[in-house]
Formats: C-alpha cells, structure tokens, sequence
C-alpha cells in the first residue's frame, strides 16, 4: 500500500469519512551542491521514492487539525487550533511543520481551515529531508482544498551554466501532473520556507522544498538558487544511501553558525552573496575563520557545474562527489566520524564516488555504485561500522522519483 493508500485509509478510520483528497511529496537525496542554496548558489537533487501523504479535507469551524499515524498504527494528534490564532511561537514538536505551512498559506491569504492526516515512509532524522516533504504535501493538500494548483516550474534552460537543452516538457510520472493554474511551484517553495525559518525556527535555504516539489522521475534537478532557473537533467541511476543513524547535537547551532559566516564573508567581501565570488578571489582580506567557508562555497558551485557537465556527456561523476565531501570534511567542518566512515569504505571497495549528502553532522552519505560492486560495497560499509562498534547503517538504493503532486 502506498503512503497515498495508507493515509486515505486512515483518515476514513479517524474521521469515519473519506477525505476530500490526498496529496503527497518525496524526501530528498542532494547528489552534490551542499551549503550553496543560502549562498545563491547551484544544487542538484533528486527526489526520493519514500514519501509523505496528506489526507485532507477542509473544515467550516475556522479550525485546523492534524494527525500523525506512525508504521505502529498509533495516532499522534496535535492540539487543534483556530486559523486565525496561528503564529510563530504558539506551536512546538512536529505539529509546527504542518502548523507553520497553514500560517504561512493563511498569511498569504489562502483558507487553511482543515482535517488532516498524515503518514509517509521518509526515513526521519536521516537528513533527507522527511520534515521538508511533510511541509511540502501540507502546502499543496492544503492549496488543494483551496482550489488552487500550483503552476508547474518554468521550464526555461540554466543559461549561465550553458545549458544546451532548452527545454524539457517532462511530465510527473506516477503522479497526477500539476496544471497551470495558481501560484509557481517556486512561490510555494518560499511559503514552505517561510514556515520553516519563521513559525518552525530553523534558518534553512531552498534546497529541500524545491527538490520536493520540483523534481520529476528520472532526473536530478539541476537549479539556480540565485535565479530559481531548473533544468531537469536525465539521471536514473540508482544511488546507494547510507543512512548512519546518526545526528549529532551540534548539527542546528552548527548550521546556523555556517550560514552567518558566509554572509559575514559576504558583507566583508563587498558582495550580495557567495555566489558573485569566483575562484581567483584573493582570501587574504578575509579572517581566518572564514576564508574556508568561502573556498567551499566558491568550489561547491564549479562541481555542481562540473558533475552537469558530466551527466550530460554520459561520464562519470565520481571525482566531483569525492571531493565535495572532502571539502565539506576539511573547509566548511560539517562531516562527522561515521559519514567519513562510511564514505572511505565505500569508496575503498570499488564505489565512483561518495559523499554526505544534506546538513550534515550524521544523516546520510550516498555512494554511486556500479553494479558489479554493490554488495561488496555494502559488505565494507557494514563492515567498517561493525569494527568501530558505531550503530549499524541502514542502507538502500534509491532512483531519482516523482515530485510532489495529488494522489487522490
Ligand atoms: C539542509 C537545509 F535544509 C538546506 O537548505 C541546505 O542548506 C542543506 O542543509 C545543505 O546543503 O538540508
């Protein structure tokens, strides 16, 4: 049964109805492109086969509801509230993802009055995105209700990466594709991190809500944050995802920290952003501190670049995955003990290339596998962990899958 199937099955338990509809949005593997999104910079993610479902139906009573049913069956409900009571602060826990996005689409002026229920198979805690896929399908179940479709994104080509296709009308695959009516996919985008930043209090860029709503099956999604220009580049290798079942405590203040050095460097480099910067600059006016954060930046965006470049001409993108993750171990600092781990082993037993993948500080690394050594792959990574007594991988391979649409 689909998250879609499970979550209409469970609102009709709760409500003893059927729901109005139920939409649904992936988690996110970022194949390379890291800490750039808040320095306007490049990515390129795909979206994940687990999804987040949300069963829905609008209510007359000014209200909103959500229920949470876990893989245990039990539901979690948070505490209703009146729409029109909604704000920053007043909501804590999980309830404030889904809160915040009918806060942020009341404020917007859209009616988020409403019943929902939720369920999904997005690993959580695992960096890969699960918190921005529950925002995600909150926003178009809610908009839903609404009436109101979010466009499909603009399909215009990167021209400042020298994009050759101009175009692709690529559809969402297993799901219903979303017509053209309404707000851009990228407004929403800026809704859902509006929640995020404001109501649920976590500084994060765009990387996670575009992937989630702009991906399509068999393509990563290779975007300008600066311009919100996407292309989406053909890409349907399997990944393989090493969730390390870690998270260590810094990863919030340490993320936070990252972010306000780069628009410190910013500001002291005379700049909007990181993004204006380019490999020639000359570090030495910068404090110490900083003038790795900016390398990182500055090199992130060329192997963002440089892997495109490699997808489009059919080569391997190996070399650019490793080194991102070296650069983010050494410059920007945001590795820790078990992603290194589990990228040297996997690298040692034959994968391309591998990196961490998301904020870091535990979550997932991702290793681009060829088939031949996949289970030896897997075999070293378990291994690796096994003698360091670190807690045990969860590991599965992963195609780039649909983006977020209605369900039901
Ligand atoms: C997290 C954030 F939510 C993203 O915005 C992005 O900055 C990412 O870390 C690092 O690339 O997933």
């Amino acid at each position: 049964m689909t998250p879609a199937d499970r979550a209409a099955e469970r609102f009709r338990g709760v409500h003893g109805r059927a729901p109005f509809g139920v939409w649904s949005a992936p988690g996110r593997v970022n194949l390379i492109g890291e800490h750039t999104d808040y320095n306007d910079g490049f990515v390129l993610p795909f979206a994940l086969p687990h999804r987040v479902a949300v069963a829905a139906s609008p209510r007359t009573d000014g209200r909103i509801t959500a229920i949470t049913v876990g893989d245990d069956g039990v539901p979690q409900r948070a505490q209703p509230v009146p729409v029109a009571e909604l704000t920053p602060g007043r909501v804590t826990g999980w309830a404030a993802y889904v809160y915040g996005v009918a806060w942020a689409l009341r404020d917007a002026g859209y009616p988020t009055a409403a019943d929902l229920v939720i369920t999904g198979d997005v690993p959580t805690g695992a960096g890969l995105s699960s918190s921005h896929a529950l925002q995600c399908a909150v926003a178009l179940a809610l908009l839903g209700l609404a009436d109101v479709t979010p466009a499909p994104d603009p399909t215009a080509a990167l021209a400042a990466a020298g994009s050759r296709d101009s175009s692709q009308a690529v559809s969402n695959a297993s799901h219903e594709p979303l017509a053209s009516s309404g707000p851009s996919l990228d407004q929403v985008a800026r809704w859902v991190q509006r929640s995020e930043n404001e109501f649920v209090g976590a500084p994060t860029g765009l990387l996670d809500q575009t992937a989630s709503l702009r991906c399509v099956v068999g393509h990563a999604l290779f975007l300008d944050v600066r311009s919100g220009a996407a292309e989406h580049i053909p890409f349907d290798a399997p990944v393989l995802v090493i969730d390390t079942r870690v998270r260590h405590a810094l990863a919030d203040s340490a993320y936070g920290d990252r972010r306000r050095g780069c628009e410190r460097a910013a500001a002291l480099l005379g700049v909007p952003s990181l993004r204006e910067v380019d490999t020639g600059v000359d570090l030495g006016r910068l404090p110490e501190d900083l003038r790795p954060l900016v390398r990182h930046v500055v090199t992130e965006n060329e192997r963002v670049l440089a892997t495109v470049a490699a997808l489009r001409a059919g080569t391997d993108i190996g070399e650019p995955l490793t080194a991102s993750h070296a650069s983010l171990r050494d410059d920007y600092r945001v590795s820790c003990r078990e992603l290194d781990v589990a990228v040297e082993a996997a690298l040692g037993a034959g994968a391309l290339g591998a990196r961490m993948t998301g904020g870091g500080f535990g979550g997932s690394a991702i290793a681009v596998v060829p088939p031949a050594v996949d289970e030896a792959v897997r075999a070293a990574v378990r291994a690796a962990f096994a003698e360091r007594s670190l807690t045990a991988p969860r590991l599965f391979a992963a195609a780039p899958s649909a983006g977020a649409g209605r369900d039901h």
